[in-house]
């Protein structure tokens, strides 16, 4: 074949969007690829400010204290901002969540919208510093019906979420969305300014060959999973052992578990009761795209997206990926151990 010509008829996410809607023959307002809209633009601006870290000095801490008690990134900051004020302009949204910030953010009527969107600006920040990927992690509610949005209106099970996503700030920004019927993704063309559509219909292999834990933790870790990071690593004769991949940034560890298949895992333990992931920002909206990709997520125990949360920062235990390997955890949570 010869020299392939430039498409003339390419997908931007905004399109794509729209045509999910057209398809899905909804009554759509056009509210939500408004507001998807604005969670592109912060994306392109986090993306921008990423890749120039480094020269304007916005690596380091920001000498700020967070609400888990963890000091503060500058770029963590700033992407918070950028986020807040994006969505807030929007007038798409009535209640805002952030990692970074302790209280929820109730939108001023000038501004309210019928959505709720809950995030962490930029998650995996032990990462910054050394340029390794990087993400930001979103999930949207619309508000209750005659709501005015309140903090009930994202106290509320995952499975409600009327959207869910990530930007991955790698080699280039990837867009990973859900809005309930499959997932696709994105990456940004940085000339063109537009998220395009490079992976259609993402789906995860119903098993993998690869384990993503932070095994540092193994002394801590309950029976059911050091029985079943055994099973992966000690397999019955003629098998072959999993490989273990960790970056420690989940957007870039549920991006690869997503596209090669595995399982991502971040359990409770000994030390650390309910995990360390936060369920609102952090487990719902990739628990959401994991299981419209074809693949399960779970406690050990519980299905997270049915979980109902109590409080907007609480943490929740997390195994997700491939369907058979998360049905493996299962057995050995089911078996005692
Ligand atoms: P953060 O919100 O402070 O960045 O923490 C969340 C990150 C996740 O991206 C990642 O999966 C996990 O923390 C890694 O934790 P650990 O360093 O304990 O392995
Ligand atoms: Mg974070």
């Amino acid at each position: 074949s010869g020299e392939e010509l430039p498409s003339t008829d390419i997908i931007t996410l905004t399109r794509h969007v729209l045509s999910d809607q057209f398809r899905a023959g909804a009554v759509a307002t056009g509210d939500l690829t408004l507001l998807l809209t604005a969670i592109q633009t912060t994306s392109k601006f986090i993306a921008t400010n990423v890749r120039k870290a480094r020269l304007i000095n916005l690596v380091g801490l920001a000498g700020e204290t967070n609400v888990q008690g963890e000091e503060q990134k500058k770029l963590d900051v700033l992407s918070n901002d950028i986020m807040i004020n994006s969505l807030r302009a929007s007038g798409k949204t009535a209640v805002l969540v952030s990692e970074e910030l302790e209280e929820a953010v109730i939108i001023e009527d000038k501004y309210k919208g019928n959505y709720c969107v809950v995030f962490d600006p930029l998650d995996g920040s032990s990462n910054i510093d050394a340029g390794v990927n990087i993400g930001t992690i979103f999930g949207i509610y619309r508000i209750k019906p005659g709501s005015k949005g309140t903090i009930e209106d994202v106290l509320r099970p995952g499975s409600e979420m009327v959207a869910a996503g990530y930007t991955m700030y790698g080699s280039s920004a990837n867009l990973v969305l859900t809005t309930g019927n499959g997932v696709n993704g994105y990456t940004l063309d940085a000339a063109l300014g537009e998220f395009i559509l490079t992976h259609p219909d993402i789906r995860i292999p119903p098993r993998g060959k690869i384990y993503s834990f932070n095994e540092g933790n193994a002394m801590y870790f309950h029976p059911p999973v050091v029985n079943y990071l055994n099973s992966l690593k000690f397999p019955p004769s003629g098998k072959s052992p999993y490989s273990a991949r960790y970056i420690g940034s989940m957007v870039a560890d549920v991006h690869r578990t997503l596209l090669y298949g595995g399982i991502f895992g971040y359990p409770d333990d000994k030390k650390s009761k309910s995990g360390k992931l936060r369920l609102l920002y952090e487990a719902f909206p990739m628990a959401f795209l994991t299981e419209q990709a074809g693949g399960l997520a779970t406690t050990g125990t519980k299905r997270i997206l049915d979980i109902v949360p109590t409080s907007i920062h609480q943490r929740c235990p997390v195994f997700l990926g491939s369907r058979d390997d998360v049905q493996d955890v299962l057995k050995f949570y089911k078996g005692g151990g």
